[in-house]
C-alpha cells in the first residue's frame, strides 16, 4: 500500500484540511501519516478561533518517524499558517523526499480575490518557495495569480486560452503538474484544467454550477487527486475524479436539511469515492 504523509493543520471542527484529508485518503486505500502544523479549534472562515502553532513539533516527529523507518511515497502540504512552518516543511521535505516520491503542494492561502484571515501580507512569497521545488500544484484561480504575482479577475473572466498560460506558466516555475481548480468555461459551468508538461498535454473537467461558496472543497480535491496520483493514475484522470467527486459533494451539500455552512457534506459521499477512482 503507498504511503503518503500530509503536513498541514488540524482545524477541531470546520471540516477541512486533515480532517478531510485523512478519511479521502483512506477511502483511495493510500496509508495517511499526519503531521499537525498547527492545531486550531475551528478554521478561520469563522468569525473567531484559537489556535496553537506547532511548528517546534515538527523536527522531533520527524525525529520520531525517521527512527521508526518511515518513508513515503509522498509528501503533501496543505494551509501552512507560519513562516516558521514553511522552514519547518522545507526542512522535512529535504529528510524525507527521496527519488521516485512525489511532492504534492496545495497553496491553500486564498479564495475569492483574498487571503485567508490571519495569513501574512507576503504569505503568497513563502508558498512560492514551496512550489517551486513541488512536483504537483493544485492553486484555485486566486492563489494561481497570487503566486504569478497577476491580477485577480473574477474567475468566469478568465478565457481557457488565459488559464492555459496561466497553466503554462506555473508549470515554468518548476512543477510538472499544475491544476488549477475553480475554472469556467461558461456561466454554468465550473471544474478544473491541468497541464502535465511531461505529457504536454492541456485537459479539462467541468460539471454544473451551483451557486454559493463551498468550504473546504480545496482540500477534499487536492486530497482526491492525491490519492489517484498514488493510485497510478494520470493526472487528467486524477482530475476528472476529483472534479466528480467534488460536484456529488455539492449535490449532497444541497439537499442535506442538516447542511453546514462552514463545510460539505462529503461524509455521505465517501461510499461513492472508491468506486469512481477504482
Ligand atoms: O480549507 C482551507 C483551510 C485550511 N485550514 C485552515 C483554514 C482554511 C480556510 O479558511 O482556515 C485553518
Amino acid at each position: 500500500m503507498k504511503r503518503v504523509v500530509t503536513l498541514q493543520d488540524i482545524s477541531c471542527a470546520g471540516k477541512c484540511s486533515i480532517s478531510v484529508a485523512l478519511p479521502v485518503l483512506s477511502c483511495l486505500e493510500t496509508e495517511t501519516v499526519v503531521i499537525p502544523t498547527s492545531l486550531l479549534s475551528n478554521h478561520t472562515a469563522f468569525e473567531s478561533y484559537t489556535l496553537f502553532d506547532l511548528s517546534d513539533m515538527t523536527g522531533p516527529l520527524a525525529d520520531g518517524l525517521e527512527k521508526s523507518g518511515f518513508a513515503f511515497d509522498a509528501v503533501y502540504t496543505g494551509y501552512i499558517g507560519s513562516k516558521k512552518q514553511v522552514r519547518e516543511i522545507f526542512s522535512f521535505i529535504e529528510r524525507f523526499r527521496r527519488t521516485g516520491s512525489l511532492l504534492i503542494v496545495d497553496p491553500a492561502m486564498a479564495d475569492d480575490g483574498q487571503l485567508y484571515s490571519g495569513l501574512s501580507g507576503d504569505h503568497s512569497k513563502d508558498m512560492l518557495s514551496l512550489v517551486r521545488i513541488a512536483d504537483v500544484i493544485i492553486p484555485n484561480i486566486t492563489e494561481a495569480c497570487m503566486l504569478l504575482d497577476t491580477e485577480y479577475r473574477q474567475p468566469e473572466q478568465f478565457t481557457e486560452a488565459e488559464i492555459r498560460d496561466m497553466l503554462r506558466s506555473l508549470a515554468g516555475l518548476g512543477p510538472g503538474k499544475v491544476i488549477i481548480t475553480g475554472v469556467h468555461n461558461d456561466k454554468d459551468s465550473i471544474g478544473a484544467m491541468c497541464f502535465d508538461r511531461d505529457r504536454d498535454s492541456f485537459s479539462i473537467s467541468v460539471r454544473k454550477k451551483h451557486p454559493g461558496t463551498y468550504l473546504g472543497t480545496g482540500d477534499i480535491f487536492a486530497s482526491v487527486i492525491t490519492g489517484c496520483l498514488l493510485a497510478g493514475k494520470q493526472l487528467e484522470s486524477a482530475m476528472e475524479s476529483a472534479v466528480s467527486f467534488i460536484s456529488l459533494c455539492i449535490e449532497q451539500t444541497e439537499a442535506d436539511p442538516e447542511k453546514r455552512w462552514y463545510g460539505v457534506s462529503f461524509e455521505k459521499c465517501l461510499y461513492l469515492l472508491h468506486e469512481l477512482v477504482y
